[in-house]
């Protein structure tokens, strides 16, 4: 229970005490105060971190009073809430946002100098949670912003990892992970509540009994349980001072599970089954796209989602709810398969702790959900093995298996006689081993299944779910993905923001089509070349960086042509890489002159799962052929590569907005949608990609003459792959691609060493699954139009121009609007 005992009577006890530091003084006051009580410190003795600490504490409070507001007013409007749920969360660094989210930038910054510090110095000195892969935790990150800013009732639910996505390091060009250790100099954003922790069971068996009312009945008989410890983040809107809340779990071990142990008398074991219990939020697993299947990994998707189901019905509802109506207050949205156990979760908890019949929790169950497919990739489609299911959840197992034989029985009713079909669709594959299809469940299950840009969507009907979409039509619908224009342009790109809003207001932060009335200043050359000089103090901003961050020399005047993503085969790193072996290939050899060579440098930033072999080979030969065309005078410097390491959301900050060129060149009908894509346009970057995920909106929008469009379409690879796709046929009948293998294979970039990338080089001559060969002279002569245009400054800049102008449907506002018409069917509360 929460609250006073008794009815409090001073004025102040019933609102929220805010000490909002509303001037400089007040400011720098609020400031000193954090540094000597939460510090400890006296600001001549206090270090950058402390300094750091004592900003973030001062910001946060300024925050309180809005997120106290917040969570009352929603509560007593008791309005349906968005339940975000997903195992990753990519949020960036937190300072600069809630400093912009609040307009507090100037206040600190002159408060701060007014006591001799440097506001960006503080900012830099935080490090980013990085609690996620790549594009699907960071695009939870940037819906959580969106629902705050557009007043949108929601909680986000996850785990706080204890390590995040690992710290990239090089070593002789080779990938070598560090573990990243975010919390290591404190965690000022975080509101830890033990008082509120949650129990979560696991293993054991079910049995059945008699109820009180001679109902045969089912309960789980749990072996060991763990304890879910709540961490408050605030989630600040724009300006509009509404906070809300993402809830981070993390695990600890119950007493009672020590006790037990240590009554048996062994404390080491006891030690253990404490470190054990931890575990399960220690770290975040590091595959992007590709589920290991690992029974750590299904521990953490059970712990995250039974202790946020527990917190929202038991904390968020008054008391006494009567549950048939949870879906007027509630849509829980499952970010990918990961979340999908909650499924059954809500089944149990409606049948066995609260009495209902499986007819009516399945009504509510299947009310309460919805379902987001992030992927193409059969790979990446979670399959459970009932082995460890059973082992770890029994009760959820039996439960799942009873929704698959009541939906079977839907299935052999709507296509009588048609048995093959009801064996596709069983949510329970019995090959290679006895396995649940989450993606079948999330299906059954949700209201709504949705994928992540037109072309995904399409294909997600077509031809990973098909049987599903006959049966159900109406519950599959699409809705593009978005980005966060606070982060990535109003924060990441300051100097731009500024011209857009001389040009046309600032209203387009919070309303950014708006960005379309910039299309008549693309024309205007004034505003072209102020356009030109943000661009070039970027790309200068990214120098700086770069060279005090990685010792990395980046020429000037260079086209920056951009490649950042994990590294994956289907993303096609190695296509990127064959463009620049040849343009080196073809100097050396004398086909092309070095005066010819349009000036570029090409930046790759890119992440490997650490047992992703062909991954890391490519990253191998990505710094390898970097050391040799660095070194190389002969090129004069017009070629450079720079891989710097451990890309993350605080360099991409600074990259993209620097960039020329974005580099999307997925085969097409792999990348689900990029959201990445989305974040260089709407900086002026010009891209050159596939048709694929949201590369074709984003073509459609800003045009053909402004998109660098090659290779073949989803439908020609189909095509391709079903003829039978040979790449060796490619390397023999194409010299120019010929010649850049055999220059690898040479030894050229391996000190002579003939063999050193044989993995990486054979794998493309006989398999190349993601056809980068095929994909070759189409690359090559999109790059030739990219140089002829770069050639034409005015003609770039206009396209660059308009580039940032027909971009605006790419916010993240925008697809949490989409959510609410076509999947939440809720509206902001205002
Ligand atoms: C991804 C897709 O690969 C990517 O194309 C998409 O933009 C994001 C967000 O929808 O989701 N799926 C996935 O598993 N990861 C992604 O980035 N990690």
């Amino acid at each position: 229970t929460y609250g006073p005992a008794s009815t409090p009577t001073h004025p102040l006890a019933t609102a929220p005490v805010g000490t909002p530091p509303f001037s400089v003084d007040g400011f720098v006051r609020e400031f000193l105060h954090e540094l000597n009580t939460n510090q400890g410190v006296t600001l001549s003795r206090s270090s950058v971190n402390d300094q750091y600490l004592a900003l973030a504490s001062t910001v946060k409070n300024y925050l309180m009073a809005r997120w106290l507001e917040t969570n009352r007013k929603t509560r007593e409007a008791k309005v349906k809430t968005i339940g975000y749920l997903s195992a990753e969360y990519l949020l960036g660094r937190q300072l600069g946002n809630a400093l912009l989210a609040t307009d507090l930038n100037d206040i600190a910054r002159q408060g701060l100098e007014l006591c001799g510090l440097d506001l960006p110095t503080l900012r830099a000195q935080e490090v980013e949670p990085g609690l996620g892969n790549g594009g699907l935790g960071r695009l939870a990150a940037c819906f959580i912003d969106s629902m705050a800013t557009m007043d949108v009732p929601s909680i986000g639910y996850g785990i706080r990892y204890e390590y995040g996505i690992f710290r990239q390091t090089f070593v002789d060009g080779r990938q070598v992970e560090q573990p990243d250790t975010w919390l290591a100099l404190g965690s000022p954003w975080e509101f830890p509540h033990p008082e509120a922790a949650v129990r979560v069971d696991f293993g054991g068996h079910t049995e059945t009994y008699v109820d009180d009312d001679g109902r045969e009945r089912c309960r789980w008989i749990p072996a060991w349980n763990v304890l879910g410890v709540p961490y408050n983040y605030m989630v600040p809107g724009y300006l509009n001072g509404r906070v809300n809340t993402l809830r981070l779990w993390s695990a600890q071990a119950t007493k009672a599970f020590d006790l037990q142990i240590f009554n048996a008398g062994d404390y080491a074991q006891a030690v253990r089954a404490q470190t054990f219990a931890e575990n399960i939020s220690k770290v975040l697993y590091p595959e992007d796209s590709t589920p290991q299947g690992k029974e750590l990994r299904l521990q953490q998707q059970y712990f995250f989602v039974a202790c946020s189901l527990r917190d929202f019905l038991d904390n968020e509802l008054e008391e006494g709810f009567d549950l048939h109506h949870l879906s007027e207050r509630i849509i829980f949205q499952l970010n990918d398969t990961h979340p999908v156990i909650a499924v059954p979760e809500l089944m149990r908890i409606l049948m066995d702790e609260k009495g209902f019949e499986w007819e009516e929790a399945w009504e509510v169950t299947k009310s309460c959900f919805a379902y987001t497919c992030h992927t193409l990739l059969p790979e990446a489609l979670e399959v459970w093995s009932t082995e460890l299911l059973g082992r770890l959840l029994p009760r959820h197992l039996e439960i799942i298996f009873g929704i698959n034989e009541r939906f079977l029985k839907e299935v052999r009713a709507a296509f009588p006689g048609d048995e093959m079909r009801a064996r596709r669709m069983s949510m329970i594959a019995e090959y290679p081993e006895q396995g649940v299809r989450m993606a079948y469940l999330a299906t059954v299950a949700g209201t709504k299944v949705n994928g992540v840009a037109e072309l995904h969507s399409q294909l997600l009907r077509d031809k990973v779910l098909p049987d599903f979409s006959q049966l159900w039509p109406d519950k599959f619908t699409n809705v593009t993905n978005g980005v966060t224009p606070r982060r990535f342009v109003r924060m990441a790109n300051p100097k731009l923001s500024e011209l857009i809003t001389d040009a046309i207001g600032s209203n387009w932060v919070t309303d950014l089509e708006r960005l379309k009335e910039l299309e008549p200043y693309a024309d205007d050359p004034e505003f072209q070349a102020r356009f030109s000089e943000i661009k070039a103090w970027n790309k200068k901003r990214l120098t700086d960086l770069l060279r005090q961050r990685d010792g990395i020399d980046l020429p000037s005047g260079h086209l920056l042509d951009v490649m950042v993503k994990r590294l994956h085969e289907y993303k096609r790193q190695s296509l990127k890489l064959l463009h620049i072996v040849s343009l080196y290939e073809r100097v050396l050899s004398g086909t092309l002159a070095v005066e010819d060579l349009t000036p570029r440098t090409v930046v790759f930033g890119a992440k490997a799962a650490p047992g992703y072999r062909m991954a890391k080979d490519t990253i191998h030969l990505i710094n390898k052929v970097a050391k040799v065309i660095n070194a190389d005078e002969r090129l004069e410097g017009r070629l450079k590569v720079a891989f710097p390491a451990n890309y993350n959301v605080t360099l991409a900050e600074k990259l993209i907005p620097a960039a020329d060129l974005s580099e999307q060149i997925s085969l097409a009908g792999m990348e689900a949608s990029g959201t990445g894509n989305m974040k260089f346009a709407l900086n002026g970057a010009l891209t050159i990609g596939t048709d694929d995920g949201a590369n074709v909106e984003i073509r459609r929008l800003v045009g053909d003459k402004h998109f660098f469009l090659f290779g073949m379409s989803e439908p020609e690879v189909a095509e391709l792959g079903a003829k039978g796709y040979t790449p060796g046929s490619y390397y023999e009948s194409n010299p120019q691609l010929k010649a850049a293998l055999d220059l690898i294979l040479s030894g050229e970039f391996s000190e002579g060493d003939r063999h050193m990338f044989d993995s990486v080089v054979y794998n493309l001559l006989h398999q190349d699954r993601f056809m980068a060969l095929a994909d070759f002279q189409s690359y090559i002569d999109a790059q030739a139009r990219v140089e002829a245009k770069y050639a034409d400054e005015a003609a770039w800049t206009r396209s660059a121009i308009l580039n940032v102008a027909r971009t605006g449907y790419f916010s993240s506002d925008r697809s949490m609007r989409d959510y609410l018409q076509r999947i939440w069917h809720t509206t902001p509360m205002i």
